[in-house]
Order: C-alpha cells, then structure tokens, then sequence
C-alpha cells in the first residue's frame, strides 16, 4: 500500500543523508513495464534538505503487491543550461529547476549559487556585520542566462557563477579538494556589490564572494576568472594554512591567491580567456593605464611590487609583498628569460643572475597547493616557504628530483635561500 512505500522511500532518503529537513514524499501508482513482465509498482519520489541545506532526492519503486523494492535512484532536478558571460564566451552552466523557474544555483557543485547584491553596500566595523547587502538568487525562464554585454544584470552572474564553477572543479579534480573549506558546501556570489565599485573580495564570515562592477573607467566588472579563483583561494588559505594577513605571510596569502587564480585559469582553457600569468587583465580598462592589475614575470612591472625579497619586504602592502613569490612561481613554471606564451610577451630576470628553467605550470600548482594544506602555517615567512615547498616536491617527485632542484634553484632566483 501507499503508506508502506512511503516509510520505505522515505528511511532510504533518511539512512543516505542523516539530519536531513523538509521531508516531502509523493507515492505514485504506475504499471512498471520496466522490470519483467508489467506489474502494479509504487513511483515513490522523496525529497529533503541535507545538514548542508542541499536539496536531495531519490526515487523508490517498490512491487505494489508484495511490497519488495524494484529499483531506486537519485533523483534530484538538475538542469543543463548555459551563460553568455562578458569575459568567458558561452558557458555550460548547471541550474536547478524549482517548480517552472531555473535558479543559479548548482546542485552539482554543492549548490553554489549567485545572487544580485542589487547595488547595495555591507556596513561592517572589524569585521562584524550590521547591514549586509543581499544576495537576491538569480533566476531565469528558459535556462540560458544572459547576453554577454552588461545591460542584462544575469549577465555579471554567469561570469560569477562559471568563475566559482572552474575553482570547484580546479580543486576537485586536480588536488582532490571538495570545495573551499574541503566539505563539500559550496559557496555564494553577489554581484552588481555597491555602486561604480571597483573591487572584489572573499568573506570568511559570510563564506561568500563580492564583485564590484567597476567604475567602467579603470575597471569593468571584476567578475574574470583569475579574480574568482583569486578571491575564492582566500577562502582555502583560510581553512588551510591561514596565512596571517600582514608582514611577510601576507605576502604569501596574496600570492596563494594570485598564483591559484592564475592556476584556475590555465585549467579552464577557455579560448576567450587564456592562461597567462597576468592577474586582472581582462578586468582593466584603459584608464587603469596597465594591461593588468599584477605581472608575475616581473612583478615590479606595476610600479609597486618587489621582485626580489630583502629584509623588510614584508614591510609593503601584502598585494606587493606577494611579488616575491608570484615571481618565483612564474621561473619555476616557464624559466628566466624572454618567452611568448599564448600571444603575451613575458621577460623575467632574475636577482642572482641565474638562469633557470621551469617544470611547468601544473606542477607548480600542485607544489604550492600541497606546501600550503601540509607544510605552511599561519606565521610562514619566505624562508619558511622555501623549507615547505622543497618539502612539498620530495612528497611528490622524490628528494632531489629535478622538480624539488628546481624549486631551490627558483627560489635562490628570487633572493630566497
Ligand atoms: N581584492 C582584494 C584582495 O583579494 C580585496 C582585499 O583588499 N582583500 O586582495
Ligand atoms: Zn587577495
Ligand atoms: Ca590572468
């Protein structure tokens, strides 16, 4: 009967998501032709809210007669639609379904999801929160999202939501990581933040993202990708090696940032915005008056940044401080020298007058990611960062393997060791 197809259906839900909410279940007669010769069958659909706040469900089929289950599967309403982003091209995007609208949100990537900050501003003192802007989820009726250009307000969204997307899937399939905090809940965007605001950032506190449109003078929207994954890195220090923000580990917690962000873009090999190791070129205008907000090469390109470390590096700003570092990371990708890579033109010195060749992009990243999550702690410094990630390539080529070679030989590049 109905009753008994139900408490089956619905302990099957229970027994796979402990502590789920909401609980909906919907028994249905059908003749099931599927399995053998026809029968009455109970078409059970049960649905939930995981711990998480992840929708859930699954899908019982049990013998109307006898009561003995026939089949079950997972059963949640995701929907395949796409995105005409402003810095990304046409993206494949994951939505829900609810009812007849399609939401931004993604039940595959532990349902991130984006909302309109709708041109409001957060009021926060040290960190605590007395007004937040919203976060007004996005939603559509025919799942693809917006035009491309900055008239329609989804349009930002899309960029947010492929951007949050690619990290996902960069931590996940190359390092293994589910999510930023490692525990499968996604995180959130809010775009359209403020007014002519020209920034973007990560809160712990919210565990969420912020992306400003840019006064369109220095800045467009922030939403490419080298940013999100910028921002988003963040938030993995955080659960991680937690950098202190200041001094020289301040430094280290930009450059993990610019480094992953820039790891997140060569992943996504979109040909509408290939991997360099430039950080926001898609984002400036040219009232910025660079083609970018930093340069890894030569980090000092932007006027700001060092490219070598000396005792009181740690002294500047942490986004050049970072130079050290990013330097570092771009002679043990592609070496010293001149080199064109993807139609960007690259020259990067060294400060001991070494030359040295790099191992490539992918093993940095998978360098940096395991010194940071094994090896670094809130108080490393640049000597400290050399110690974890010499560490970091033992674990993973063997000691004295050319890639842990190369990581000293990188370092002494940059003044390090
Ligand atoms: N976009 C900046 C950053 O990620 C925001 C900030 O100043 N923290 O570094
Ligand atoms: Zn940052
Ligand atoms: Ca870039």
């Amino acid at each position: 009967p109905a009753p008994r197809a139900a408490a089956l259906a619905s302990a099957e839900l229970r027994a796979a998501h402990p502590g789920l909410t909401g609980l909906t279940v919907r028994p249905q007669l059908v003749v099931d032709a599927l399995h053998g010769a026809p029968k009455l069958a109970w078409r059970t659909q049960t649905a939930a809210r995981d711990t998480h706040g992840n929708p859930v469900a699954r899908v019982v089929l049990t013998d109307a007669r006898t009561g003995a289950t026939i089949d079950a599967w997972d059963s949640i309403e995701t929907a395949a639609g796409d995105g005409q982003s402003l810095y990304s091209g046409t993206v494949p995007l994951e939505t829900t379904l609810s009812g007849s609208t399609y939401q931004l949100k993604d039940p595959t990537r532990g349902n991130t999801y984006t909302g309109d900050a709708q041109n409001k501003t957060d009021l926060c003192f040290f960190g605590i929160c007395f007004v937040r802007a919203p976060a007004v989820l996005f939603t559509d009726a025919d799942n693809h999202w917006g035009t491309g250009a900055n008239g329609d307000r989804a349009t930002a969204a899309v960029d947010a939501q492929y951007g949050t997307n690619t990290t996902w899937d960069y931590y996940k399939n190359v390092h293994g990581r589910n999510g930023i905090a490692g525990d499968g809940k996604g995180s959130y965007n809010r775009v359209h933040y403020g007014s002519n605001y020209n920034n973007a950032f990560w809160d712990d506190s919210c565990f969420c993202m912020t992306y400003g449109d840019g006064d369109g003078t220095t800045f467009g929207p922030l939403v490419a990708l080298d940013v999100a994954g910028h921002e988003m890195s963040h938030g993995v220090t955080s659960k991680t090696a937690a950098l202190t923000y200041s001094g020289e580990s301040g430094g280290l917690n930009e450059a993990t940032s610019d480094i992953m962000g820039t790891m997140v873009e060569w992943y996504a090999g979109n040909s509408a915005d290939q991997g360099d190791y430039l950080i926001g070129e898609k984002i400036v205008k040219p009232g910025f008056g660079k083609p970018a907000l930093r340069f890894m090469d030569k980090p000092s390109t932007d006027t700001k940044s060092a490219d070598c470390w000396y005792s009181g590096v740690g002294n500047l700003d942490v986004h050049y401080s970072s130079g050290v570092a990013n330097h570092f990371a771009y002679l043990l990708s592609e070496g010293s020298g001149a080199k064109v890579i993807n139609g960007v033109s690259y020259n990067s010195p060294t400060c001991n007058g070494s030359t040295v060749s790099g191992i490539g992009h992918e093993k940095v990243g998978k360098i940096w990611y395991r010194a940071l999550t094994v090896y670094m702690t809130s108080s490393t410094n640049y000597a400290a960062a050399r110690t974890a990630t010499l560490n970091a390539a033992k674990d993973l080529y063997g000691s004295g393997s050319a890639e842990q070679n190369a990581v000293a030989a990188a370092w002494s590049a940059v003044a390090v060791g």
